[in-house]
């Protein structure tokens, strides 16, 4: 195969040549599809035949039965008399808001709010929180390591850019070390740790936080009561700036806050009811969703794709949870579905023919681009243009603004990358990493799925932050590249089995010579080190709303989360079914206790 797919690779881009010769002359179909024919036999007669030159996955199907989540699944939380109680319980959570005022206290409750999940009902006092705790600068001189760590990563995470020198007065004079004494203090470690991934490139104090509690903390875990135990272990396994803002809630609420000695039983009780509250509209979505994904019948003919309609939603409340974005979540849940098995044909099924063929499609972008393709990708294309161009209408409709062409642009350029590496993966090239990443941070979807966030939002998009979006910001540069890493180190070892181009992992080991694991740790290195850069632009960023950059990192979190264990997206049936169970068909059970109606009102 390695042999004559290089001559492949130069005959279909003059059969392309030839196509686009015919659709201009205007031969006769008849006459079209046989020259076609002829074309198509011509180069498949050099290689193997194309059964033979397929490739597999063995998917499993989806987890979750479609038939139950149509028409079984009870959906109770939207009832209007839930969204009444939890009325109620915010504006009482609002007067202890507002009526908190020592710095420390506030910025626990902030904390609380944002971990509980409940932070979006407060954005505005929050907001004001912050910009006075700043302002006042009083959080300069604090001497206790929690409060002032807290303040740090709260500020940042709230785009105020604080000197990592409020640090300096828990380090010895002279050295670069914090003070041994500070071990003792495991709420104001976990503190530390927690604030030290806010960090950019070459703040030494910080990096020198992050290994001093690291390593303090993990040799405490056996010393600790269980219930701090648990609290350790969990921020070790992945810091909370890391992590997706449902899978903390729900953990945080039954696991963390709920055992806390000194909880607040109101902010307890409406964090359930909101979650699942909000976990009733997730389903409602997924409900009509899961409609959409059925009638498109795309899983019968492509049965060697990903049936991912459940798991893309997921992604989306992910990305998105809070109810104003539904509009996001829906599309988000459509493209990624329709990425996966788009994916699955470039990577897996189709032959280069094919591909090229089709990417050549998407790059026309109207309906005569399908006549050129193999019966089982029309489907697939139609399925393509109709979604998308259902998305722009709906937008043209609602803000009067005409964006078909930004998508369609960031569709080509999505199929172009994944051309390349099929191109790649057929020749047999062994890409540097740098090169390697110059493509694959484009074919991880993070620029295609930013562009669909920002035309989504509620807010229009204007002409310039579309333009700022196609010419990749830092920020979503960055954003890419972390998707990048995270989705190699959890599915590349599947990839190589099956055949695909060398990822990150094994473009380095080629690079350095180093072997799979210590590949591994350069990558999950560069991770980090990309963290740092997110941040870093992050707090620069000034084109692109609030709410767009929010999404993006938490697209890059939600990719933390995915493959933190493996192939979460592709693998359904072991931790990613946990999750969903977690975040979209279980509720957080409710004691009578906790019941709205149990309260004086
Ligand atoms: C990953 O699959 C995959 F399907 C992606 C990135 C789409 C789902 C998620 C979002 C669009 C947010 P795979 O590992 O096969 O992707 P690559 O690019 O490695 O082929
Ligand atoms: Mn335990
Ligand atoms: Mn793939
Ligand atoms: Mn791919
Ligand atoms: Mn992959």
């Amino acid at each position: 195969l390695q042999a004559p797919s290089s001559q492949l690779l130069s005959v279909s881009s003059k059969k392309l040549q030839a196509l686009k010769l015919n659709a201009a002359s205007g031969l006769p179909q008849a006459l079209r599809t046989l020259r076609f024919a002829v074309q198509c036999s011509s180069v498949s007669s050099r290689a193997e035949p194309a059964a033979a030159r397929r490739r597999s996955a063995s998917y499993k199907d989806c987890v979750w039965d479609y038939n139950y989540i149509q028409n079984s699944m009870q959906i109770y939380y939207t009832d209007v008399w839930f969204k009444r109680q939890a009325e109620k319980l915010v504006l009482e959570v609002g007067v202890m808001l507002r009526s908190e005022v020592g710095q420390a206290g506030q910025l626990e409750l902030v904390d609380d709010l944002q971990r509980l999940g409940l932070a979006y009902h407060f954005k505005e006092e929050i907001g004001a929180i912050m910009e006075k705790i700043y302002l006042a600068g009083k959080y300069l001189t604090v001497t206790d390591l929690h409060t002032a760590a807290l303040a740090f990563r709260l500020l940042r995470q709230h785009g105020i850019p604080v000197s990592q020198d409020i640090f300096r007065c828990f380090m010895d004079e002279g050295t670069a070390r914090f003070k041994p004494s500070l071990a003792d203090d495991v709420k104001g470690m976990l503190a530390l740790y927690e604030a030290s991934y806010l960090s950019v490139e070459g703040e030494t104090m910080l990096e020198e936080a992050s290994d001093f509690t690291a390593a303090h903390l993990n040799r405490q875990l056996d010393d600790v009561d269980p219930y701090l135990e648990d609290l350790l272990a969990h921020a070790l396994e992945m810091p909370l700036h890391w992590r997706t803002q449902r899978s903390e809630a729900r953990w945080f609420i039954e696991e963390a806050y709920g055992k806390r000695p000194d909880m607040s039983p109101l902010l307890l009780q409406l964090a359930k009811l909101d979650f699942n509250i909000v976990q009733g509209m997730h389903q409602e979505e997924l409900r009509d969703l899961s409609r959409w994904w059925s009638k498109l019948e795309l899983g019968k003919e492509l049965s060697f794709a990903r049936d991912s309609l459940v798991v893309s939603h997921l992604w989306s409340i992910q990305i998105s949870p809070e109810p104003q974005y539904e509009a996001c979540r829906r599309v988000f849940t459509k493209v990624i579905a329709l990425v996966s098995t788009i994916d699955d044909i470039y990577d897996i099924y189709g032959t280069l023919e094919e591909v090229e063929l089709f990417t050549d499609a998407v790059e026309r972008w109207n309906i005569d681009g399908m006549k050129q393709l193999p019966d089982y990708m029309k489907k697939c294309y139609m399925a393509l243009y109709n979604t998308v161009n259902t998305m722009a209408y709906e937008v043209l409709r609602d803000k009067g603004i005409d964006v078909t062409n930004n998508l369609k642009t960031t569709w080509a350029r999505l199929m172009r990358s994944y051309l390349k590496e099929a191109r790649w993966y057929h020749s047999g090239h062994r890409p540097s990493l740098l090169e390697y990443m110059s493509n694959a941070r484009i074919s991880i979807t993070t620029p295609l799925m930013t562009m669909h966030s920002h035309i989504f939002d509620p807010k229009p998009a204007t002409q310039t932050e579309l333009e700022y979006l196609e010419n990749d910001p830092n920020i979503l540069k960055w954003a890419s590249i972390i998707f990048r890493f995270c989705d190699d180190l959890g599915t590349s070892s599947d990839e190589m089995a099956r055949g695909d181009v060398p990822k990150s992992v094994q473009c380095y080991m080629n690079d350095a010579g180093a072997t799979e694991q210590a590949a591994r740790n350069h990558v999950k290195g560069l991770v980090r080190e990309g963290w740092k850069k997110l941040n870093e632009y992050r707090m620069e960023e000034r084109t692109l709303p609030d709410s767009t950059v929010e999404r993006l990192l938490n697209l890059t979190r939600a990719s933390q989360c995915f493959y933190q264990d493996g192939d979460g997206h592709g693998v359904q049936d072991g931790e990613t079914k946990q999750l969903m169970a977690k975040l979209l068909f279980h509720p957080i059970p409710h004691s009578p206790h906790d019941m709205p109606g149990e309260r004086s009102y």
